[in-house]
């Protein structure tokens, strides 16, 4: 028997029984807002202590604000029984018999994330490791760094998305990640580049947004050896098929000398075989890493020497796969997802193969 005045006792009783007998979370509300809401029986009350005498008001203040402490412990305490008791039931009904198969999850892996892994399973299996980086770069990393001489056509706006600032860029390649991985860690550096870039110079066959994936290998001793034994074991492994391939020279402003790799192909019909056959095809730039590169990240050309190479994802994806329009890698239509995506739950690698 609590010390309160008759009349709070009752409704003290009456108010925690309906609380015990709250059967879910939100009859239990209607009874917390039937007794303490704004126009709840207790708030009401304690509205009426400015019509009590002192001593009136000496005994029900305390009073009422002793009910009203419990009887909002009370709800907190059946809430939590409450959610407590619906999570056991949720937990007891959702049984999930792990030894079932998978039932064939809904989507599939865009064709693009399937090269990028296919081309991370091949590369990680020669010794490299995956770099990452902001797609909003400086002029710095994306371009004075990289020996892009000031005017270069590339840096100005037909190319290259300018941020409001005017200042920062949409990086156009993903370089900026091996610049700074040079800046940040010391040789030896083996790594790739995988990511989104941007360019403002789209048409039929380029889109504003693409992706890249870029390689570079930095240690001592290192030459155009390395270079072609790297990228003649990568693409037979990403097409899956002995490829023959040739270097024809070429200029990049960030790698000397540099060169484009083709592979030879041939049609079979509306498709293309990669491999062999008397056509050629670039597929992908490269070359031994600029002194001015080597030297805008601090390293001693005399002591350091590196390689990197670049390749288009999305066109590798439709060489490989037989995808007729880049565009459609853009459309988000799922049709066309679901007639080129890939199982999500296979994970590309070399052992049980690539595709
Ligand atoms: C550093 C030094 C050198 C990366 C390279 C290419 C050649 C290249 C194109 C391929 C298709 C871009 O997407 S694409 O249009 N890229 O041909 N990229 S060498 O050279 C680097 C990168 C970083 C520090």
């Amino acid at each position: 028997m609590s010390d309160l005045p008759a009349d709070l006792e009752a409704v003290r009783t009456r108010v925690l029984a309906e609380i015990s007998a709250a059967s879910d979370v939100a009859a239990l509300d209607d009874i917390r807002v039937a007794a303490l809401g704004k126009k709840g029986e207790v708030s009401l009350m304690m509205r009426g202590l400015g019509k009590m005498s002192p001593d009136e008001k000496k005994i029900m203040g305390p009073a009422l604000n002793g009910l009203k402490a419990d009887l909002n412990a009370a709800v907190d305490a059946r809430k939590t029984d409450l959610e407590n008791a619906a999570l056991d039931a949720a937990l007891a009904s959702e049984t999930m018999d792990m030894t079932l198969p998978v039932g064939k999850p809904n989507g599939t892996l865009h064709p693009v994330s399937q090269v990028m892994e296919e081309m991370a399973a091949i590369f990680s299996d020669m010794g490299f490791s995956v770099a990452e980086g902001p797609d909003i770069e400086d002029d710095f990393h994306n371009f004075t760094a990289l020996n892009f001489p000031p005017g270069h056509p590339a840096r100005d706006m037909h190319d290259t998305f300018f941020l409001e600032d005017g200042e920062k860029v949409l990086r156009t390649h993903t370089s900026p990640v091996q610049i700074r991985t040079m800046i940040n860690q010391k040789p030896p550096i083996r790594i790739i580049a995988p990511g989104r870039t941007y360019r403002s110079d789209s048409d039929q066959t380029h889109t504003p947004m693409f992706h890249q994936v870029e390689g570079l290998v930095i240690d001592k001793g290192i030459h155009m050896g390395h270079l072609k034994g790297v990228l003649m074991d990568f693409v037979s492994a990403f097409f899956e098929t002995d490829v023959d391939v040739q270097f024809r020279p070429h200029h990049f402003p960030f790698t000397e000398p540099s060169a484009e790799m083709d592979v030879r192909y041939e049609r079979d019909g509306a498709a293309i075989k990669i491999g062999q056959g008397e056509k050629w095809m670039e597929i992908l730039g490269c070359g031994m890493v600029h002194p001015n590169v080597l030297r805008a990240c601090g390293l001693d050309p005399d002591e350091y020497q590196g390689f990197a190479f670049g390749m288009g994802v999305d066109r590798l994806a439709m060489l490989k796969y037989g995808m007729p329009d880049l565009r459609d890698m853009f459309a988000s239509d799922t049709r066309w997802l679901s007639h080129y995506g890939f199982d999500p739950l296979v994970q590309a690698n070399l052992a049980t193969g690539l595709s």
